[in-house]
């Protein structure tokens, strides 16, 4: 019997996902062309350079989407069914410390962590939970009623769930069931038909438009999904150029001459879509949400803890000499000051993840060191996300800033309590890069001596 294995089901759901959004979300198609477009003619006009963080089959079909979900119990459903697919919890991200408006969600990000899964297909999904318990945004009134709407509402049929238990066991499934599981995983994120309730969808708004996506509805939804671009500031002016309007900057480190590094992201608001709702006298009309967006990003080389210090220090710096400046001259000159611009440089200083390869021109003895001249560094991609982004990229997609009440204590999250949750380690996002490195230092310095 043939069988669909885990990093086949991952990359069959990644595209299934993708033609559906791209259905819906017509300006999503455009932005996947012009993607394509750009990374084609970076190929053509910088070679093999254009491969070295990723093959260009690896980048084409590269993509990640965002769900939120509203209780612990949802998100331990949405754990199994990556698990099915072979992603695993990465990162911890507390977004109600990271952003201005009223963001009250924790999230963390599924995704493959072996390098060969990640270089067959990376799909990412960064996830979201909501807190009502966190008493700067939720009374107690208007908790209960969140909680009880939220905990009588069913996300993920049980066969869905049932099926994604067997392929998370046996890392396959039959080609009946990946089917079975495929159009069962996909419907799950897919905007819902069903009313919305107009006035209980409102309240939500009042206190932040994120809660009402999550807590006004019966359904979760994909809110984005996001092709990776070689060069996002052709990205950039290439959308605009054809009428779409991009959100105003570009989210991460600026452009410069130097390596790019962690990750430069841009985005912009999905029309009103027609939405069917349920008005206060029971009757069914017709009104409009904007929970769908667009979104598009470009790669760059992992930091190690120092190198993202160094990174969140040059940020800070460009926010206090930004005023009244153009923020994205100011990032530059900050950069040019501050980073390293060679990849020599961020090896040296300790910035940035390599793998280690010894060439075939080395030495037959001696001593080594990393930028030996017969020792190849390939840098390892980022795969995670940044806070502050995710912050940014949520807010310019909010409808309104919503309200907090910041004389209040907020409710703690943190990893161990996600990782609870969950009943899963929640891995942290550099101690895979440095695994990943250290496992080739070792075999570089077996292979001297
Ligand atoms: C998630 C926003 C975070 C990113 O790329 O930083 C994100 C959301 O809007 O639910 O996807
Ligand atoms: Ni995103």
């Amino acid at each position: 019997m043939k069988t669909i294995p885990q990093w086949q089901l991952r990359a069959a759901f990644a595209r299934r996902l993708s033609e559906r959004y791209g259905r819906e979300v017509p300006a999503y198609t455009t932005l996947v062309d012009v993607s394509r477009e750009v990374n084609e003619d970076v190929l053509r006009r910088t070679g093999a350079d254009a491969e070295r963080l990723g093959s260009i089959e690896r980048v084409t079909a590269e993509r990640h989407g965002a769900i939120r979900v509203g209780t612990p119990a949802e998100l331990q459903q949405v754990a199994r069914i990556f698990g099915a697919l072979g992603m695993v919890p990465v990162g911890f991200y507390d977004l109600r410390e990271a952003a201005a408006s009223a963001v009250p969600v924790v999230s963390t990000a599924f995704r493959p962590i072996e390098a060969d899964e990640l270089a067959r297909n990376p799909f990412r999904v960064f996830t979201s939970m909501l807190t009502p318990a966190d008493p700067r945004f939720f009374d107690d009134d208007l908790r209960a009623r969140l909680e009880n709407f939220l905990g009588r509402r069913r996300l993920f049929p049980p066969e869905l769930l049932e099926l994604a238990d067997r392929a998370d066991r046996d890392h396959e499934l039959s080609e009946v069931d990946a089917e079975r599981f495929l159009g069962l995983a996909v419907g799950a994120f897919e905007l819902s038909a069903e009313p919305v309730d107009r006035a209980w969808y409102q309240e939500l708004e009042k206190v932040s438009s994120v809660a009402a996506d999550i807590g006004g509805v019966s359904s979760t939804h994909v809110n984005h999904l996001t092709p990776r671009v070689l060069d996002i500031d052709e990205l950039y002016r290439r959308m605009s150029a054809r009428g779409i309007e991009m959100i105003d900057a570009i989210q991460g480190p600026p452009r410069w001459a130097g390596p790019d590094v962690l990750l430069r992201q841009t985005s912009f608001r999905a029309l009103a879509e027609p939405r069917r709702m349920r008005e206060a006298d029971g009757s069914v009309t017709t009104g409009a949400l904007r929970v769908r967006f667009g979104e598009v990003e470009a790669r760059g080389i992992a930091l190690t803890r120092k190198g993202r210090e160094r990174y969140d220090e040059l940020l800070a710096e460009t926010d206090r000499r930004s005023s009244g400046h153009d923020r994205a001259e100011v990032a530059k000159t900050v950069w040019q000051q501050g980073f390293p611009d060679t990849e020599r440089g961020l090896i040296e200083d300790g910035l940035a993840f390599f793998t280690y390869h010894l060439r075939e021109d080395r030495p037959r003895r001696g001593p080594t060191s990393l930028t030996a001249s017969w020792v190849d560094a390939r840098p390892i991609v980022y795969e995670d996300f940044l806070p502050r982004s995710a912050a940014g990229i949520f807010q310019s997609n909010l409808s309104g800033a919503g309200t907090r009440d910041n004389t209040r204590e907020g409710a703690h999250y943190d990893v161990a309590r996600l990782s609870g949750v969950l009943e899963r380690d929640i891995h942290d996002p550099y101690e895979l890069y440095e695994r990943q490195q250290n496992a080739t230092v070792e075999q570089l310095m077996d292979e001297r001596t």
